[in-house]
């Protein structure tokens, strides 16, 4: 988004950069695993406090978790945002909620996960919320999304960038729409 059109206003607060994780492993009525992905990816745009949204490739992997289930879509997106934490979070259940996420079982298959990776550079240990995600480090198909939109944060002590499972490609792959 160019300067012209960007929300950002002089009398706005402050636009803070966060990462949010995408990811699905689930078709319902309301779409595709690439298409759940695809439309947060546009409401994260639309939100009116949320602005310059970069969107990483799409990466598909194999489930962390139980094996019975899809692989899974994944993606990161940048944003600058004047929302809160607790506000930004809000909105991402909402889109959870938009793709008709159901809780099966414990690790299982899900229409959508909207996860706020980091915002800032903030730590916050609250009983809803966790930042940065406390599944981060131990995930390369978070950790390889985020390398791609150039992230910079240190993961548990390290670079992300020289983090190992952020240069691991093992069971996972740009998905290629066919
Ligand atoms: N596994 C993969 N590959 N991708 C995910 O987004 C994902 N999300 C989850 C669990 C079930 C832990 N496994 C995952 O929540």
């Amino acid at each position: 988004m160019s300067a012209t059109t960007s929300k950002h206003t002089a009398s706005d607060s402050v636009w803070t950069i966060c990462y949010i994780g995408l990811g699905s492993n689930l078709s319902n009525a309301m779409g595709t695993p690439t298409e759940h992905v695809q439309r947060a990816v546009q409401a994260l745009a639309a939100h009116p406090h949320i602005q310059n949204v970069a969107a990483s490739s799409l990466y598909q992997s194999v489930p962390m978790g139980p094996q019975d289930q899809p692989d899974f879509i994944n993606a990161a997106v940048r944003i600058e945002t004047t929302l809160s934490p607790i506000a930004l979070l809000d909105y991402c259940q909402l889109l959870e909620q938009q793709a008709a996420r159901v809780r099966e079982r414990r690790w299982g298959e899900r229409s959508l996960d909207v996860d706020i990776l980091l915002y800032g550079d903030a730590q916050i240990n609250e009983p809803r919320l966790t930042v940065p995600h406390s599944g981060l480090h131990e995930r390369n198909f978070v950790l390889l999304p985020l390398k791609e939109l150039g992230a910079v944060a240190q993961i548990e002590g390290q670079a992300l960038s020289a983090h190992p499972l952020a240069n691991d490609w093992q069971g996972i792959k740009r998905f290629e729409q066919t």
